[in-house]
């Protein structure tokens, strides 16, 4: 007879997960699952799939040496077609007295648990997911009576709370944010160290050959996987990162080029979405680095404010304005997505072109090339924001939709109308060609924009300034472009209309 029955998620990898307080060993169970459900509800990259089961296998393999008892079952085992189905098999098995769960991160799967307790006739305990920064209480407080939610604020608070880069309560080197030194391009001076690669064990090797057994339609590459997937290969690449790369990563951090995939970047999101990393830790450590002289604060202050900062305020906008939030289409924007968002031979842009490949092939992709590449252009060619989200779900092995959505539906896109940005991040190629090298070897002219080969995201990015004028030009922080459109001639006005109808017409 078993006492509780303890569910964890595939995103829970973690042993101090909360509802493993108070396991004993000799009458509570363990139960994780593959499910179909999970695996289908977008379209995984090949390689988020392999990340994520094999994480799940290594985890509980680890639970069972440490002597717990695990009921783990894979995909084709049982072939349970959600997490209900699993629960209800296991609970038929072991008879549980009650069923223990932390608190899932996405919304569609809390209404699914919260069913469990009238379906299964059983106690079902949810439990207070306890590995972010801020409690959601943290969140309400920061956002409760407020008109505008700034990121900013709300890291102060988070520096105030946990004291990291802190001293005598003021921000260490006297500024909060030093965001100004980081918008450098790649320059001759970056030499990138390679990323350390984890081989495949025979656990992976198991997964990837389920994956192309049962995947083989998904998008992306599989082969080449060399992401951890046990905490201590996780710890070993972070470490990695601190020592070798957090130097540089402040000012290259927005840096894009068609030769560099990870630049000086950490590649900790998946690890920390799944649990595999803790964040105040990470913080703790690049907080070390600059004290011993690793690196300096521009770089240690812009890591952590991802982490600290960026990361937690995502997390609480996604728990304050679900489910509302999803439905959000500001600017009504209906477009299907082209289909070079699959396949980047479809099109002739560049910089679309890089960033769509080097998503296929790593399941990854850096936070400007999501945000001005892929995000900025879903914006400019109002393209259907439910079809948005559903790519950025698919492709990213980091995406977890509390993080996912408020990122893209919000920053990147800006269908949520300004509650995540203050203004729409919406840039011409000028931008593109300042922070990367994509626009030296493309078709288009980056620097017209009303001839036949102008760069599409000049005029596209005018266009989408005309048409959303009675929206947008309100909004302070586009004040120059506003007073730069009053200027333009009524015929420069017409033809950027008609290259950007005839362009969008054709995708
Ligand atoms: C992303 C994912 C996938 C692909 N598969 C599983 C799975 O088979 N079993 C599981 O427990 N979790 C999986 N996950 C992660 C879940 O989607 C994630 O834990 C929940 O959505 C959180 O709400
Ligand atoms: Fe992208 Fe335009 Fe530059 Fe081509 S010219 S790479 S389309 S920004």
């Amino acid at each position: 007879m078993t006492r509780n029955l303890i569910f964890i998620l595939g995103d829970q990898l973690s042993n101090n997960i909360s509802s493993l307080k108070n396991f004993d060993k000799s009458q509570d169970k363990i139960l994780i699952a593959e499910v179909n459900s999970e695996a289908n509800y977008v379209n995984h990259h090949k390689k988020k799939l392999v990340f994520i089961f094999s994480a799940m296998r290594h985890f509980a393999k680890n639970l069972i040496k440490n002597g717990y008892d695990v009921s783990y079952y894979k995909l084709n085992d049982e072939s349970f077609s959600d997490f209900s189905e699993a629960l209800n098999f296991q609970i038929n098995k072991s008879r549980p007295e009650k069923i223990i769960v932390t608190s899932p991160s996405e919304f569609r799967v809390v209404k699914e648990i919260e069913s469990w307790q009238k379906k299964f006739n059983i106690l079902v305990e949810i439990r207070t997911d306890d590995r972010f920064i801020a409690s959601q209480q943290d969140f309400i407080d920061f956002a409760k009576n407020k008109k505008n939610l700034l990121m900013e604020f709300f890291y102060r608070k988070m520096r105030q709370k946990t004291q990291i880069l802190m001293k005598d309560n003021k921000p260490i080197g006297g500024k909060w944010n030093y965001d100004a030194e980081n918008r450098n391009k790649f320059d001759k001076n970056a030499k990138i160290p390679d990323q350390i690669k984890i081989e495949p064990d025979n656990i992976t090797k198991e997964v990837i050959e389920l994956v192309k057994n049962n995947f083989s339609d998904n998008f992306g590459e599989i082969d080449n996987f060399y992401y951890a997937v046990k905490k201590e290969d996780a710890k070993k690449l972070f470490d990695d990162f601190i020592k070798n790369r957090l130097k540089d990563f402040g000012k290259y951090q927005d840096g894009m080029s068609d030769e560099i995939e990870f630049g000086f970047h950490s590649i900790i999101s998946l690890y920390l979405n799944v649990g595999l990393l803790d964040p105040l830790e990470m913080c703790k450590k690049a907080e070390e680095a600059y004290f011993s002289g690793l690196c300096d604060i521009n770089s240690a202050e812009g890591f952590i404010r991802q982490i600290l900062g960026w990361r937690e305020f995502i997390r609480g906008i996604y728990w304050f304005k679900m489910p509302q939030y999803k439905e959000l289409n500001f600017f009504k924007a209906k477009k299907k997505l082209p289909e070079f968002y699959w396949n980047e031979e479809r099109t002739e842009m560049n910089c679309l072109k890089n960033v769509v490949k080097q998503t296929r092939k790593n399941a990854y992709s850096h936070h400007i090339q999501r945000l001005m590449i892929t995000g900025n252009f879903a914006m400019l060619a109002a393209l259907d924001p439910k079809e948005v989200n559903d790519w950025y779900m698919s492709v990213y092995f980091d995406a977890f939709e509390w993080v996912e959505l408020p990122n893209t539906h919000g920053m990147a896109i800006f269908a949520d109308g300004g509650i995540v940005a203050s203004k729409p991040y919406a840039a011409s190629g000028n931008y593109i060609n300042k922070m990367s090298n994509f626009c030296k070897n493309c078709r288009y002219n980056h620097k017209t924009t009303l001839e036949e080969d102008s760069c599409p995201f000049n005029y596209l990015y005018w266009n989408f300034m005309m048409k959303n004028e009675e929206l947008l030009k309100n909004n302070p922080r586009l004040k120059f472009p506003y007073a730069n459109l009053k200027k333009r001639q009524e015929q420069d006005k017409k033809t950027i209309k008609n290259l950007a109808e005839k362009f969008l017409s054709k995708i």
